[in-house]
């Protein structure tokens, strides 16, 4: 059978903890969902830190240690950090993971948008924590910043330390960003992209838009890996539609809380098993995470400082 890459992005800076009560947020639970993500057939977990006290997305270093040692004694699993980090987090501060930690893979988001969080507010009464309201509420002006000068010191400093970029893309101009980071010298082919859609601020997740974003790839920048993730209700759709088109998927709590319409997932696993499932009934098995690295060109587990 063919083999796809799933990543599981276990719970990233999005949701708020009054959202799900399965969202998860000390370091040990961030874990436990990545091995659980794992066992349900993910090669690669995307992590972020939240506060363990009360939720809130943040990028303390101790943490994401101790989540990528308890991953690593468990499984051979691939860790991607992200970069993206925490709304409001200094660009040098969320690069911090990867001279840290010397991953195989990290996030490199490929442009600025107005990361907008603020219109969940319409569907939500009662909150858990203080925090939660004015965060989803700044949003509404809040520009996520990521400028040349900032993309081409993540790429330069990926480079130093053999960590593949996973490139986020959530909109079509950023492939444009892409193109020009790989004639100047600041990428390697094949990149690999993760189009991210169905962010307010960034491009709608409909069939026609994947299409239109993959072939503004392939004229723009010729053969490169590719997947999908996308927000909400369109989670797994759009992850059908990666894996017809030849695709890899994620899924996961940062980018759906639900498994279906109305049902919260428990767990990451869930939405694992779930595209698993449907991967495996189009005739396509899950990669392991040694075959997602042979995918990728990764470097190796032996070569990570966590
Ligand atoms: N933290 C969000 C603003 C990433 O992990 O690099 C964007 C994000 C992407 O989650
Ligand atoms: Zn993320």
């Amino acid at each position: 059978m063919e083999k796809r890459i799933v990543t599981a992005a276990i719970t990233g800076a999005i949701h708020t903890p009054s959202m799900s009560p399965y969202l998860p947020v000390t370091p040990e639970e961030i874990a436990k969902e990545a091995v659980r993500a794992y066992e349900a057939g993910a090669a690669v977990a995307h992590i972020h830190m939240r506060n363990p006290e009360n939720g809130k997305p943040e990028g303390n270093i101790d943490s994401f240690a101790e989540v990528a040692a308890y991953i690593k004694e468990r499984t051979d699993m691939i860790i991607c950090f992200t970069t993206g980090g925490a709304l409001g987090m200094s660009v040098e501060d969320r690069l911090k993971v990867v001279p840290t930690f010397n991953p195989e893979l990290a996030s490199c988001n490929c442009g600025s948008i107005n990361f907008a969080l603020f219109h969940v507010l319409e569907r939500m009464q009662d909150f858990k924590y203080d925090w939660e309201k004015p965060f989803l509420e700044m949003t509404e002006d809040f520009i996520f910043p990521n400028t040349f000068k900032t993309l081409k010191q993540y790429t330069e400093t990926f480079k130093k330390y053999g960590t593949r970029p996973e490139l986020e893309v959530y909109d079509t101009g950023m492939i444009n960003n892409i193109a020009y980071l790989i004639n100047h010298g600041y990428l390697e082919e094949p990149v690999y992209i993760q189009f991210v859609m169905g962010i307010l601020g960034g491009i709608p997740a409909t069939i026609d838009n994947l299409l239109f974003l993959y072939n503004t790839a392939k004229k723009a920048i010729g053969d490169f890996h590719w997947s999908v993730c996308a927000a909400g209700k369109n989670q797994i759709p759009m992850c059908n539609m990666a894996l017809l088109m030849g695709g890899n998927v994620r899924v996961g709590l940062e980018d759906s809380l639900y498994v279906e319409k109305g049902k919260l997932a428990t767990s990451n696993a869930d939405q694992v098993e779930k595209i698993v499932r449907i991967a495996n009934e189009l005739g396509i098995e899950s990669a392991t995470p040694q075959e997602a690295r042979d995918i990728l060109g990764l470097k190796g587990l032996e070569k990570v400082t966590y």
